[in-house]
């Protein structure tokens, strides 16, 4: 029988590639794959909130029912407060960052940008759905941290990772060493190592992107469209496309059959759509250790300096040599 190796196992295992950890990196990292089985366990429910009550109303533990983007939110931040490694956590769902304050948080390094539920307008319809996170050390832990130490560029991250709820639910996490992905295993309540050392491939035929915004596209990106859909026998086009809607399943799609993700700036949002801090700079980080490439059509995603928490960025990700051709496109189109 193939020996099970668990998310838990495999981080303790690698703790030693760290020359500055006493574990504490582990720990939060175990920490968040705890946070990720909760929230799990009620995504899978979300179709029985009408029979076990709605948003309003109460269940059957005389608890309110909370929307699954809040409540996910409120385990991630919990499971983040009480481990004792985390210092501060700037998460999509709050204006602001929470600073942790606890006794067994004093000398906490670790600041976690999240999006706790992402998609979430897919939950309704029972689509994948995912959490995105990544992780950064402070200098120092002296005095309270301040926003400056948070707006680290993503070159900075220690680590990085997501959990796409899908058909199966998998934990997908880098500490800049490689890719390895987990898959959980209800039966045993494990997240048990399935993908070792994801590698995306250097090309690929799947585009994904809301075409229904292309008449709001920069030039560049709609020229670039046209060319997926070409008839070329050379290159395999005309493209396929698939857009689940949900970030996280789409890249994590791509990731292992060779794509490329786009949300360009459109002219109702022309700074892009998508948050730098917690959607795009952990999956940069993912699809760069996997050998892709991510850029906002000019500069490497990892190297802009992020000037606000919930700042947005145009995003171009995937497969190196699709990004390239895109990134050929915006500059011809210049
Ligand atoms: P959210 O954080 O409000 O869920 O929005 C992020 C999501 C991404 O997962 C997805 O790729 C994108 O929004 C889809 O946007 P659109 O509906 O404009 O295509
Ligand atoms: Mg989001």
């Amino acid at each position: 029988m193939r020996k099970v190796t668990t998310l838990g196992q495999f981080i303790i295992e690698k703790q030693a590639d760290f020359p500055y950890a006493k574990g504490e990196l582990s720990r939060l990292l175990r920490d968040i794959g705890i946070a990720a089985k909760i929230v799990n366990r009620e995504v899978n429910k979300a179709g029985l909130v009408d029979i076990l009550g709605d948003n309003g109303t109460v269940n059957i533990q005389g608890e309110g029912q909370k929307k699954l983007d809040v409540y996910a939110d409120e385990q991630f931040i919990s499971a983040l407060r009480s481990g004792g490694e985390c210092c501060v956590v700037a998460s999509e769902e709050h204006d602001d960052c929470i600073l942790i304050h606890s006794e067994i948080s004093k000398n906490a390094k670790y600041i976690v940008c999240i999006d706790p539920l992402d998609g979430s307008s897919n939950i309704d319809v029972n689509v994948s759905v995912g959490t995105i996170f990544s992780i950064y050390r402070r200098a120092t832990t002296e005095g309270t941290v301040c926003l400056d130490e948070i707006l680290q560029k993503g070159i900075y991250q220690v680590a990085a990772g997501y959990v796409i709820y899908g058909s199966s639910t998998m934990l997908v996490y880098t500490t800049g060493k490689g890719v390895n992905g987990f898959t959980l295993d209800p039966s045993i309540g494990e997240f048990c190592l399935s993908h070792p050392d994801m590698q995306m491939p250097r090309d690929g035929v799947i585009y994904s992107i809301n075409e229904g915004n292309y008449i709001k596209f920069p030039q560049g990106v709609k020229d670039y469209i046209k060319y997926c859909q070409v008839e070329d026998k050379a290159t395999q086009r005309p493209f396929t496309s698939r857009y689940v809607g949900s970030m996280v399943a789409d890249i994590h799609r791509n990731l292992i059959k060779g794509g490329i993700f786009l949300y360009p700036t459109t002219s109702s949002h022309p700074q892009g759509k998508l948050r730098l801090m917690y959607e795009c700079n952990p999956l940069a980080f993912i699809i760069e250790q996997a050998g892709g490439r991510a850029t906002d059509g000019h500069r490497r995603i990892l190297e802009i300096q992020p000037e606000s928490l919930h700042q947005r960025t145009p995003i171009f990700i995937g497969s190196t040599d699709m990004v390239e051709k895109v990134e050929e496109f915006i500059r011809l189109s210049a």
